[in-house]
């Protein structure tokens, strides 16, 4: 079938909307019409081309929800009508990360996200030429419709507009579950969060949740530190002029931090998550870093029992988590609509992109069908 669909063409160039061509869910996958899909930082680096090389035509958009349209025959799960959130990690359940109970790190799945490609090696979209074109993370979802893993159709109860749901997949659940998953910050702990973009603002609201005791919000852009406080952080101290970081941090928190969330990419925040620890804390570092950059410690800190962690997709067991996000959501007590700074229609893709390079706002949401998605007026 014929779709609209965001496209970027080759780094440096602007993602433009092109009509391309969607082929049908083999026997293990969906098609889902995309009601709205989150744009994330994660989708800029992909479209500046520092995530590797060759990681284009691709069809960008990894955080969206929609309704199921039609599944192939051992599609089980969901049915055409249901509505859906996406899951870039469609974990295959039976390699040896699947088996040991580390679903976000599916093998198979790592695998084909890095490639572009379904979970068989191959790929469902073709451009006007007939070129195969790449699935951006395995979901694609900027576009009016897209062909997903099973795994990566997550069923949503009802009482989610889904325009609010497109969040849940990327930076919802990479937030909650890098505050519940990694790190398992414990009733009164001090948390860091450097960096309150669209998913630094849900590691915040995941802190509050898990009854941390204080949660420094860190920034250098003061309209983000204003929805972090928002949100449930207890402090906010801004780093625009890089002074006194590190002291002004620990002050904040009344000494060393327990956990640091570093939610950029960037070494200098990544030391800097180190250096406001107190002995026994542990830096989580969520932000990606583009390929090649390395990150240097000083390693007598060790002696302090000091711990820096890794973080992809908040280690999150999506089918059975992202669901009870939802529910959080659905009752309020994780609202999604203050993070959501701009609607917007697929044609606004490229404009969104520019904005998270300059900073500016937090979550633009991409509405591709307004009804659907339940979402208030778009903005061109
Ligand atoms: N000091 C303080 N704050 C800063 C600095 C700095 N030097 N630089 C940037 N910031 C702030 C910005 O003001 C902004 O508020 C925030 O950091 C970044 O936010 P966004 O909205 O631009 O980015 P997000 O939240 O959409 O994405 C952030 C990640 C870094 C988490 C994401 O891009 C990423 O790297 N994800 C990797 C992890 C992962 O699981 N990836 C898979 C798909 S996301
Ligand atoms: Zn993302």
């Amino acid at each position: 079938m014929r779709i609209r669909a965001a496209v970027l063409r080759e780094p440096g160039r602007p993602v433009a909307v092109e009509e391309v061509e969607l082929d049908g869910p083999q026997a293990d996958e969906v098609l889902v019409r995309v009601a709205a899909a989150g744009v994330c930082h994660s989708d800029v680096h992909l479209a500046d081309g520092v995530l590797g090389n060759g990681r284009w035509p691709m069809v960008l958009g990894h955080e969206g929800a929609g309704v199921v349209e039609a599944v192939g025959e051992r599609v089980t799960h969901v049915a055409p009508g249901d509505r859906v959130a996406f899951s870039f990690v469609p974990s295959c359940g039976s390699c040896r990360s699947c088996r040991a109970g580390r679903r976000n790190l599916c093998e198979p799945a790592g695998r084909n996200a890095l490639a572009g490609m379904l979970m068989d090696g191959t790929s469902r979209l073709r451009g006007a030429g007939g070129e195969v074109l790449q699935h951006g993370l395995m979901t694609a979802c900027f576009a009016e419709r897209t062909v997903v893993a099973a795994a990566g159709a997550v069923p949503l109860e009802a009482g989610i507009p889904l325009w609010q749901a497109a969040l849940l997949g990327c930076g919802v659940v990479t937030g909650a579950g890098a505050v519940r998953n990694t790190a398992g910050v414990r009733l009164g702990d001090s948390v860091a969060v450097i960096g309150c973009g669209g998913v630094g603002l849900q590691v915040v609201a995941a802190a509050g949740l898990a009854g941390a005791g204080r949660v420094v919000a860190v920034d250098r852009d003061r309209a983000k530190l204003e929805l972090a406080l928002a949100r449930g952080a207890t402090d906010a101290v801004d780093v625009s002029d890089e002074e006194n970081m590190v002291k002004r941090i620990r002050a904040a928190a009344g000494g060393g931090l327990d956990w640091a969330f570093e939610v950029i990419g960037r070494p200098s925040t990544m030391r800097l998550a180190w250096d406001v620890l107190r002995p026994g804390g542990t830096a989580i570092v969520v932000g990606l870093a583009p390929v090649g950059v390395e990150v240097s410690l000083p390693a007598i800190e060790f002696l302090s029992e000091k711990s820096i962690k890794g973080c992809f997709y908040g280690s999150t067991d999506v089918a059975d988590e992202l669901p009870r996000l939802a529910r959080l959501v659905a009752s309020g007590r994780l609202p999604l609509a203050d993070v959501i700074s701009r609607v917007t229609g697929l044609d606004g893709v490229d404009d969104a992109l520019e904005r998270l390079r300059r900073g500016e706002g937090a979550r633009t949401v991409i509405v591709m069908d307004r009804e659907l998605a339940q979402a208030p007026e778009l903005v061109a």
